[in-house]
């Protein structure tokens, strides 16, 4: 379908008007179909006080929030205005029944070429925090991508006993709990993601560096004087540039023989120029006692950890589930993972600082925003308040031997009833590495980007055969699959993630996998794995693996029928091949509607 220009800058208007509104409120408690238009379009902007090119969300970017009550069935039209192909995929979003719209070009869809609109439409069968982004490329990293909200309905447990037993505060944490609070995290580059890529390739360096951290899609350049790197200095990391980067000659970080640290635009790594543009504030209301957090990392590269002055963070969910309450003073969040954290609103009425900090050896920086006890809703500050028992200083040191930071691998879902399956019917062992300064493997052969543009699987499952069978898994409905990914030395953590359901990360150790299947590893390591309450998620984080290799095993049912992919959120990793398809049940797929197979031609 084709839509004219008029028509779009149209849409631009209704886009800013929509813009002006406060975040949406769900407040019916009726399920209904909740209607939302995305434009993207391609503009500029300057969140941390560097003008370049962005794609946008009607007119901003992070989009517009999501919001809907689990039960409801939501209708997202996207429109393409911009000059690329793109899909938009919703992050964590099980799509019980409707694979067709998971946004996986290739996998799911054809691409949405300029001047087209799909629909996606989905039911929220899940509660709590999820997002959505551009697929295709790594566009995302442009501005495609917002948040999603689905308030949990009201015969669903929750876990808010486990952190008071006063009744009145669990009836305030669920009202909070209904309306959060969401600090969306990115990291942000001065070169867009196409140009980036090109200095990869021209480097054969991958350009680990970025120019600022953004909360709520605002933040500043820091140029730290130099002392500030002093505490992160390491025999393998023993010099910062002025923004806080490893060298790009490094060859602990940067191993390949043929890179050329000579060639690096020092734009990249180097130039530092300290701006003084406005954080964002997040308001909370101290007479509703209690305030829900809803942490989502949308970044390209880095993982990031997040506290906030003054006040515990009692950390209830993870990837949208509920899991067990943990109070922590540091929730480090990799790309793509969700958490959400009641905050009491127990201190002086003032405002306090929301610190992040990029949480990897390579980099050191931190951003910023201000928690503000206030119901007004001012958006930005231009200067934070004064630090009040600060959880960890700039770049992420932790100031204070009694700071708890989360260990996701210890969350337990709620309700316990969230137990895997005590065994698995299919064992796969996928080998995580990097085979070239260029390439990333989710297993033995990278991913091709250029199978985005073919047929998509789901309407022509049968191509599958035709692909390489290192990135394509198939296994029928009712299966218990059990995923093992062992990270090749040399590695990073990868956070991995995947499309439709959830799976429970009941192992990780380090070494390799050295046995033939989880039973059998269980006999041997039994402290490392957890068949009993193992934390439920959409992202997996693997450790990091340095001298030796290191694993990490999930276990997931196949119930819904579905063509879709699982791979590495890094985007690097993932445009450098680290992604696999998985076809899960596929000869129980639903029928697809015309609307799905014809979109796109
Ligand atoms: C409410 O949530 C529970 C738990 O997720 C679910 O089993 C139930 O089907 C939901 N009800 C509606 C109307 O969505
Ligand atoms: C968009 O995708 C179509 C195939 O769906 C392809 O023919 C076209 O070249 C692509 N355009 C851009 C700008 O990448
Ligand atoms: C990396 O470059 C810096 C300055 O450009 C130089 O001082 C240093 O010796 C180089 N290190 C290596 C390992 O080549
Ligand atoms: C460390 O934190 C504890 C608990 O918050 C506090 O009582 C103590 O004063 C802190 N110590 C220092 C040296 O900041
Ligand atoms: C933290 O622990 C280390 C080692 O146990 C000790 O040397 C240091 O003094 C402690 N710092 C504080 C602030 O308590
Ligand atoms: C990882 O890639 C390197 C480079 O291609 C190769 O030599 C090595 O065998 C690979 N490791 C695994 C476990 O596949
Ligand atoms: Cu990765």
């Amino acid at each position: 379908m084709k839509i004219s220009l008029a028509l779009l800058s149209l849409c631009a208007l209704i886009g800013a008007v929509v813009l002006a509104a406060p975040s949406p409120r769900v407040d019916s408690h009726v399920t209904q179909t909740r209607k939302y238009d995305l434009e993207i379009t391609k503009g500029y902007n300057a969140p941390d006080g560097i003008t370049r090119m962005a794609y946008l969300v009607n007119g901003q970017t992070p989009g517009p929030e999501i919001r809907a009550r689990q039960g409801d069935d939501l209708e997202i039209s996207v429109t393409n205005a911009s000059p690329v192909n793109f899909t938009i995929h919703f992050h964590g979003i099980e799509q019980e029944g409707t694979p067709w719209s998971d946004g996986v070009p290739g996998v799911t869809q054809r691409m949405i070429s300029p001047g087209q609109i799909f629909v996606y439409r989905w039911k929220a069968t899940q509660s709590g925090l999820y997002w959505y982004h551009a697929h295709s490329r790594e566009l995302y990293d442009d501005g495609i991508r917002g948040a999603i909200y689905l308030e949990p309905n009201d015969s669903q447990p929750t876990p808010f006993g486990l952190i008071s037993s006063d009744p009145q505060d669990i009836s305030a944490m669920k009202s909070a709990d209904k309306d959060p609070r969401v600090v969306g995290l990115s990291d942000r580059k001065h070169f867009n993601s196409e140009r980036d890529f090109e200095e990869w390739q021209r480097t054969h360096i991958e350009q680990l560096c970025v120019d600022s951290l953004l909360i709520n899609g605002r933040g500043r350049i820091f140029c730290p004087p130099q002392e500030t790197f002093a505490p992160y200095i390491t025999p393998t990391a023993p010099t910062f540039t002025a923004r806080g980067c490893l060298l790009p000659n490094n060859s602990a970080i940067y191993p390949y023989p043929d890179g050329r640290p000579d060639l690096i635009d020092p734009g990249v790594f180097y130039d530092c120029q300290s701006t003084t543009t406005p954080f964002s504030v997040v308001s909370v209301d101290p007479e509703s006692k209690w305030a829900s957090l809803a942490f989502v990392n949308m970044a390209g590269l880095w993982q990031i950890k997040v506290s906030v002055d003054s006040h515990k963070l009692y950390v209830y969910s993870a990837d949208g589930q509920y899991h067990k309450p943990q109070a922590v003073d540091i929730i480090t969040i990799p790309i793509g993972q969700r958490f959400q954290a009641m905050i009491k609103l127990d201190q002086p009425v003032a405002d306090y600082t929301i610190r992040i900090a990029v949480d990897e050896v390579p980099q050191v920086m931190s951003g910023f925003a201000v928690l503000s006890y206030t119901k007004s809703s001012i958006a930005t500050v231009d200067s934070l308040p004064p630090d009040v028992d600060p959880a960890m200083a700039y770049g992420g040191l932790v100031l204070n031997n009694s700071t708890t930071t989360l260990d996701a691998m210890t969350l337990k879902p709620f309700p316990e009833t969230l137990a895997p399956p005590k065994d698995s019917t299919h064992t796969f062992l996928l080998d995580l590495n990097r085979t070239s300064a260029l390439t990333w493997t989710l297993n033995r052969d990278p991913y091709q980007p250029f199978l985005e543009l073919i047929t998509p699987l789901l309407l022509a499952p049968q191509d599958a055969s035709k692909l390489d069978p290192s990135i394509v898994f198939s296994y029928p409905l009712g299966s218990v699959i059990d995923m093992i990914f062992q990270a090749t030395p040399g590695a990073p953590a990868h956070p991995l993630h995947k499309h439709g359901k959830s799976a429970w990360i009941i192992g990780i150790g380090n070494g390799p996998f050295a046995w033939d299947s989880v039973a059998t590893a269980m006999k041997e390591q039994p402290s490392l794995f957890n068949l009993i309450d193992p934390p439920l998620r959409d992202g997996f984080n693997t450790l990091d693996a340095t001298t030796e290799p290191t694993f990490l095993v999930i276990r997931y049912l196949v119930t819904n029928p579905m063509v879709t992919f699982i791979h590495c959120h890094i985007n690097n990793h993932v445009i450098g091949g680290m992604a696999s398809v998985l076809m899960e049940g596929v000869d129980k797929l639903p029928p697809i509607p015309s609307y799905y197979t014809n979109a796109g031609l």
